[in-house]
């Protein structure tokens, strides 16, 4: 294959003067586009769709505008530009300069960190595959393919670390990034939440919401690493990740305001006659939210781990926005775990605080995901409805951690495994509920037109309008 590179993968890396790279990409390109047809959006490959490209790291470039097909996306590696002098910003080397090659002794651990964000990136792409064919406007098909087509530069981003830094470890490593899959049997993805299936918009709106979310906390954590590239690649990753939240957030704020509009037109908060008007009642919101939340909040690892603490001893992760922080070396301050005492209460234990690293990404998470629990209670509080959004506690429902397993409400409190599985239909999505949103579910194509379900948007995309022709179909 011979390629153009700037103008077929645009790049900051000087791409098209590194031989290496060149020929490690062109083995790998045909297999990624093997997977989007495979596995990325299913049918809307010869559709033209309004998405923005980056074509370089400068304020104008990165988001270009235009129609393309999505297999013709112009899938680029960039990243941040570098920062002069850079230092350690935390953990036992703190105040030397940052490292432009991988030291061998951080080499596995390193690639493993990366093989672990890489994967959830295609990961998220298979999860949301079918969801084109029930989309409820032109311009939420046009945000979920943008989405789509910006995992999958994140997956380059990931894979061009693993080409230009680890060797022949890391292109196998790279093929293994498409061959494990989302929910298979066999080689599923590695982290729990990307095996989950995501069958409906709700779904999606509260994939983008909290799960997006972890991933800004981790690419934050990961921009302060000790590795140049890393960090860079993780900080230019950071500004598309904004739009994926973007898109969860009045996502779920508009299928809100679609049910208290229902609400007003016949003067009744009863779920049912909300539902029976083919809007979504808000505790059905509610469960999708229970569930979506708490399956995030696995995927900051465990309270304790030995594993957070040498990530920061050593400089590979950092904690987000480390320089808000006043101690980076964090020797000797402890963390007050609280802990389930065994008894069917909450005991509390100190330990050190590098072994709570994730405890402390996970509580930075859980504030971030409150702001927009606040706004769209104030939709609600504004239509003099009754009904408010909660968080669940963090205890509830996990599956990783010093919790994983213990049966507690929504509030935290420990009970009984039979009174958990009992109140279950209360806090989860039943089948019945799934049944329902499905039933919802059907594509609304036409433009100017919006399933009745959701509210229309406030604004369209880059200053068009709402009701333009975001896919234009073939
Ligand atoms: N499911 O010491 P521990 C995103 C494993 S999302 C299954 O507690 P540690 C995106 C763990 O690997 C951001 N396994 O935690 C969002 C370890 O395995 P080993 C993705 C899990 O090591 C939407 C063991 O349990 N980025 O970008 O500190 C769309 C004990 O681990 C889970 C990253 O995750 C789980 N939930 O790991 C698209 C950043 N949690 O060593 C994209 C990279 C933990 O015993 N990853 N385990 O075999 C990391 O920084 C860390 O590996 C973790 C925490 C955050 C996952």
């Amino acid at each position: 294959m011979t390629m153009n590179y700037q103008d077929r993968i645009p790049n900051n890396i000087e791409l098209g003067a590194n031989r290496t790279l060149q020929r490690a990409l062109e083995h790998w390109q045909p297999a990624f586009l093997s997977w989007w047809h495979g596995l990325g959006p299913s049918d809307f490959n010869a559709s033209d769709v309004y998405l923005r490209t980056a074509t370089s790291v400068d304020a104008k470039g990165w988001a270009t505008y235009g129609f393309v097909r999505m297999p013709e996306y112009r899938w680029g590696i960039f990243l941040a530009e570098p920062e002069p002098d850079r230092r350690i910003g935390f953990g036992d080397n703190f105040g030397q300069p940052v490292w432009q090659q991988v030291p061998g002794e951080h080499r596995s651990t390193l690639r493993r960190l990366i093989v672990t964000q890489g994967d959830t990136e295609p990961a998220s792409v298979e999860q949301q595959r079918l969801l084109g064919h029930t989309a409820p406007s032109l311009y939420d098909l046009r945000n979920i393919f943008q989405v789509n087509v910006e995992e999958g530069r994140h997956l380059w981003a990931m894979v061009y670390l693993l080409h230009a830094h680890f060797g022949r470890d890391g292109r196998e490593e790279a093929e293994e990034l498409l061959e494990r899959h989302s929910g298979d049997a066999d080689k599923p993805r590695i982290l729990g939440t990307f095996n989950e299936p995501i069958s409906d918009w709700l779904s999606f709106y509260m994939f983008t919401y909290f799960t997006d979310r972890d991933g800004k906390f981790q690419l934050k954590c990961l921009a302060e690493s000790s590795f140049d590239h890393l960090s860079r690649t993780c900080k230019f990753m950071l500004t598309e990740e904004a739009h994926h939240m973007f898109v969860g957030d009045t996502g779920i704020a508009r299928v809100i305001k679609r049910s208290l509009e229902v609400m007003a037109e016949l003067n009744t908060q009863d779920p049912e006659a909300v539902r029976k008007a083919g809007a979504v009642d808000l505790p059905l919101i509610q469960k999708y939210l229970n569930f979506w939340f708490s399956s995030s909040l696995d995927l900051f690892g465990g309270d304790s781990s030995s594993n957070a603490a040498s990530y920061f001893a050593n400089g590979l992760k950092g904690r987000p926005d480390e320089t808000r922080f006043e101690d980076h070396l964090v020797a000797d301050s402890l963390f007050t775990l609280e802990l389930p005492s065994g008894q069917g209460g909450i005991k509390t234990e100190q330990i050190p605080m590098r072994n709570a690293m994730n405890e402390v990404a996970r509580e930075a998470y859980v504030k971030d995901c409150q702001m927009g629990v606040t706004r769209w209670n104030k939709l609600i509080e504004r239509a003099n409805c009754d009904f408010r959004m909660t968080l669940p506690s963090p205890r509830f429902r996990r599956n990783v951690g010093s919790w994983a397993h213990i049966p507690t409400d929504t509030t935290g409190q420990v009970i009984g495994r039979e009174a958990f599985d009992a109140r279950l239909p209360e806090w989860l999505p039943t089948e019945a509920d799934r049944a329902f949103i499905r039933s919802l579910m059907k594509g609304v194509y036409e433009v100017g037109k919006i399933a009745g379900w959701i509210a229309p948007p406030d604004r369209g995309v880059n200053n068009l309008d709402i009701n333009y022709e975001y896919v234009k179909f073939h």
